[in-house]
């Protein structure tokens, strides 16, 4: 099912063009109204009209997260505030947050980016969806909202924390469909298992997850307990929101929504493009944002291009689940893990619960070491030492095996690891204390 099957399915020289031109349009736009973007192209010389096709895209300056900083609240800009109607913000890990503005077109487009989204995976309006996502600053709750309205599904928008009350409309609600965290989809099951909700009398069928990093063992875990398809949807606050790239029912890569916003992967050591099939950073320039639109915009993200069509028959490029950042990435006696690595071993051991936690230490002149904390399910728990030293040791042996380096492993009690409602924050890094 398509929402709009002449968007997503365009043929791929149409949408080069409309690429293209849409590209002109936004560097004009760009140089024209954001001191930011005129000093970067003078900087090495670069005229508006330089930007010919797609095919120059690689001549234009990046941008990085450090000059939505230095321009906050409203530097980068490309419309005047009266034109804007709408701010959302995300928190940086230090000082300010960064700051990104949305005409009524903007809302629009974005409500049509999760539209598409929403439909990929079958939700219309015969739908209930619980947008557990955050309201507020942050983009997942209302980016969702938007969309979830526009395909003419009931919107609850109970936005996220308070899981007990959550379970309970879920199913009071017969939500079909929900939107949220897949720490928060895992942390949700676990509390209606809790409360003995007999499963089969839920509606859920389809949920939408994303804004942080998930394995696909993670996915399976997920899809198991909740009885539902679980699908990936990714977007950062600078590009747009949730939205940017969606998965269809075949779950292989993401459709980047490509007639807004184009990808690009660049080594991120040297910033030369990759072709297809390699991994690297994503990048991303947005070519039909009025507000706030950004160039070469480095996401800091890892994924890959795929350029095959898709079986759904859309002809969008579809960049692989994230596979980490550039940032979280440890190195741990010279070998670059990154923790959605070990969440997939750890799951692919059994008997574990999806909460864990990577303490990341470092003494004095020494490599860094790595212990992770993961809960061992009820039914282990209650089980002889011989068999948790057993799971222990297949823990290690995981571990030791996909990624080949050796890490300590604890297992902890059932319910110990802080269970998040929002984003997951899995690495508890000691190394700045
Ligand atoms: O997290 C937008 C969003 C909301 C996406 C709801 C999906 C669902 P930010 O707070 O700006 O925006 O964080 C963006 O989150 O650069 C990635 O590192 C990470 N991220 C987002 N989606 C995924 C995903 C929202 N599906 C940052 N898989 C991005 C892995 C994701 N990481």
């Amino acid at each position: 099912m398509y929402w709009d099957l002449s968007a997503e399915c365009l043929d791929r020289t149409a949408m080069r063009e409309l690429q293209s031109d849409r590209l002109r349009a936004t560097v004009a736009r760009c140089y024209a109204n954001t001191a930011h973007y005129r000093k970067a192209f003078d900087g090495v010389g670069l005229k508006s009209d330089d930007i010919r096709s797609i095919d120059d895209l690689p001549r234009i300056p990046f941008t990085v997260k450090e000059d939505l900083r230095d321009n906050y609240p409203f530097g980068l800009f490309a419309a005047p505030l009266e034109d804007v109607v709408r701010v959302h913000a995300s928190s940086g890990t230090t000082g300010k947050p960064i700051v990104v503005g949305y005409t009524r077109e903007d809302i629009g487009l974005w409500a049509e980016c999760i539209a598409r989204t929403l439909t990929a995976g079958g939700v219309g309006r015969n739908d209930v969806i619980q947008v557990a996502y955050g309201y507020g600053l942050f983009t997942g709750g209302l980016g969702l909202h938007y969309g979830a309205e526009q395909v003419g599904a009931v919107t609850v928008p109970v936005s996220g924390g308070n899981t007990k009350r959550q379970a309970m409309l879920l199913q009071d609600f017969g939500a079909t469909a929900i939107a949220c965290t897949p720490s928060f989809a895992a942390y949700l099951a676990e509390t209606l298992r809790d409360s003995g909700v007999d499963f089969s009398t839920l509606k859920l069928r389809v949920g939408f997850f994303g804004a942080e990093p998930w394995s696909e063992a993670m996915r399976r875990e997920i899809e198991a307990s909740l009885n539902i398809l679980a699908l990936d949807i990714y977007g950062l606050s600078e590009v747009i929101g949730p939205g940017v790239a969606y998965e269809c029912e075949h779950q292989c890569g993401l459709h980047v929504a490509e007639d807004h916003f184009i990808p690009e992967i660049i080594n991120p050591e040297t910033g030369e493009n990759l072709p297809p099939g390699e991994v690297g950073e994503l990048v991303f320039t947005t070519v039909t944002k009025q507000a706030a639109p950004v160039l070469r915009y480095r996401t800091r993200d890892l994924s890959r291009l795929f350029t095959e069509k898709c079986a759904c028959g859309r002809t969008a490029v579809r960049i692989e689940r994230i596979l980490g950042r550039t940032d979280d990435m440890l190195i741990i006696r010279g070998v670059n893990v990154f923790p959605s690595q070990i969440e997939a071993a750890l799951l692919d051991v059994g008997y574990l619960e999806p909460h864990y936690v990577l303490i990341v230490d470092r003494e004095a002149g020494r490599m860094d070491e790595v212990e992770v904390w993961v809960e061992i399910s009820e039914s282990v728990f209650n089980d002889e030492v011989r068999r948790i030293e057993d799971l222990e040791h297949r823990i290690r042996a995981s571990i030791s095996t996909t990624l080949g380096i050796s890490i300590r492993v604890k297992l902890v009690e059932p319910r110990t690891i802080p269970r998040s409602e929002g984003k997951a924050k899995r690495v508890m890094d000691r190394r700045e204390l």
